[in-house]
């Protein structure tokens, strides 16, 4: 298992669901720790605080996430993609966001 204080040279910036990641630009993430979508390559770090829970993937391998999903303690979410624009920038645009069922 593994918590936010293991993760030696990742230093995201916590994040909740209402969070703009305008400007964040590129996430290295360098040590993977969970498969998430089961082809046998770890892809997936988990980072979070007492409020909210970040879950960074790198669908493509190439040491940058391109999914982002946060989670508050409240049950709100959103979901984050990097894209990559034709004139050379990158950005982090929102895909979903919501309320999780339950209580
Ligand atoms: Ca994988
Ligand atoms: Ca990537």
């Amino acid at each position: 298992m593994v918590t936010s204080g293991d993760l030696p040279g990742l230093e995201l910036p916590s994040f909740d669901a209402h969070s703009d990641l305008d400007g964040l630009g590129a996430v290295e993430l360098p040590h993977p720790t969970q498969d998430l979508d089961g082809d046998g390559l770890l892809d997936t770090v988990t980072t979070g605080t007492d409020h909210a829970m970040q879950v960074w993937t790198d669908l493509d391998h190439d040491g940058f996430a391109d999914h982002m999903t946060v989670v508050d303690s409240g049950g709100d979410y959103s979901a984050w993609e990097f894209h990559h624009n034709p004139d050379g920038t990158t950005a982090w645009v929102r895909t979903d966001e919501g309320h999780l069922g339950g209580k």
